[in-house]
């Protein structure tokens, strides 16, 4: 059977440039791989598919560069081009196993969930790498209703697989998700908005120590 790639501990980051301020998705990418960020998402949400290319290709080569771990939201074809580390999917996207006959098996599979019932399917499935638990709180950078902490807590006891804690988590809440046992978690727009994302990032990756 197959072994599932590890994921780092600490913070992963997602590109998100409706929070950044003006700023690019390249300088926020910059910014938190000198913060010490090990694993990065490519996410565009509104760019139409030659925007994403070439955008996903320039920060694909600066991980490379910098030895983090680089991953494309939803495009499997963008990510193969790229030659990007791995895929995130949601639950209305290519399926994990048909993702996995294109990539093979040195490639990175994420797969968001949002119920008890997403999450133990995903671990019983090695094509997985890893899950996304969320959104724990409410956000706007998605479009999808909370789960809540219940969820999370049920990931820590019964889901043996790396998982993403993910969804309002800002520098006020992270303190009781790394407490539930979440070992890697992913703040969006509190990291890409904040105005000294290095320094920030460098903070919370000391909460991982
Ligand atoms: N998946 C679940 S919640 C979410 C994604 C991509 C967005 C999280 O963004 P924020 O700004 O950290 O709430
Ligand atoms: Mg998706």
């Amino acid at each position: 059977m197959r072994e599932r790639i590890e994921i780092p501990k600490g913070i992963y980051g997602i590109t998100g440039d409706n929070f950044s301020k003006g700023r690019s998705n390249y300088y926020c990418v910059e910014e938190m791989i000198r913060g010490g960020i090990k694993i990065v998402q490519y996410r565009a949400k509104t760019k139409d598919t030659r925007e994403k290319i070439k955008e996903a290709r320039e920060i694909r080569e600066l991980c490379r560069k910098n030895g983090v771990i680089f991953i494309v939201n939803d495009n499997v074809d963008i990510a193969l081009l790229v030659d990007a580390d791995g895929v995130h999917i949601g639950q209305e996207d290519m399926q994990p196993d048909d993702v996995r006959k294109l990539l093979g098996d040195n490639k990175i599979i994420g797969l968001s969930t949002h119920s008890k019932e997403q999450g133990m399917e995903a671990y019983k499935n090695p094509n997985v790498d890893y899950i996304g638990v969320g959104p724990i709180f409410p956000t706007t950078t998605k479009d999808t209703a909370p789960v809540g902490i219940e969820y999370l807590e049920y990931a820590v006891e019964n889901l043996h697989l790396p998982f993403v804690a993910i969804g309002g988590i800002k520098a006020h809440n992270i303190d009781d998700i790394i407490s539930k046992g979440a070992q890697r978690i992913c703040l969006v727009s509190e990291i890409v908005g904040n105005n000294d994302i290095s320094g920030f990032v460098e903070e919370l990756q000391k909460k991982f120590k």
